[in-house]
C-alpha cells in the first residue's frame, strides 16, 4: 500500500467502495485480507457497533485489514450482529428493484 495514499485499490478499498464508503455491519464482518480476523475486529470494532462521530470500541492494537501478516491479539466479539439481517436487506433491495422493473414493462 502506498502511504501517501492513491496507488491500487486493494482488497479492503474495493469493499469500502462496494458498501458505498461507509463502515456497514457486512463491512465489519468481512475478512477482506483473509487472515482469519474479521475487518471490524482488526480496526477496534470487534462487534460492529462503530457509528460514524463515535469513539470506536478500542483505540489499541489496531491491525492493517489489508495484511494477512498482520493481526490484533484482540478477542474475537462473543456475539458478532447476524450478517444474515445484512444479507436480508439487499435481497429486499434487489427485489424492489426487479419490482421497478417489472412495473416498467407493463
Ligand atoms: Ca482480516
Amino acid at each position: 500500500m502506498n502511504s501517501e495514499g492513491g496507488g491500487s485499490r486493494n482488497s479492503f478499498g474495493n469493499a469500502f467502495k462496494s458498501a458505498g464508503l461507509k463502515w456497514t455491519v457486512s463491512l465489519c464482518l468481512a475478512d477482506s485480507d483473509g487472515d482469519g480476523q474479521s475487518n471490524g475486529l482488526e480496526l477496534g470494532d470487534p462487534c460492529c457497533t462503530w457509528t460514524k462521530g463515535a469513539t470506536p470500541n478500542a483505540t489499541t492494537d489496531v491491525s492493517d485489514p489489508t495484511d494477512g501478516s498482520k493481526k490484533t491479539s484482540r478477542a474475537a466479539c462473543a456475539n458478532p450482529p447476524a450478517s444474515a439481517a445484512a444479507a436480508a436487506a439487499a435481497n429486499l433491495g434487489l427485489l424492489a428493484a426487479a419490482a421497478v422493473a417489472l412495473l416498467s414493462v407493463l
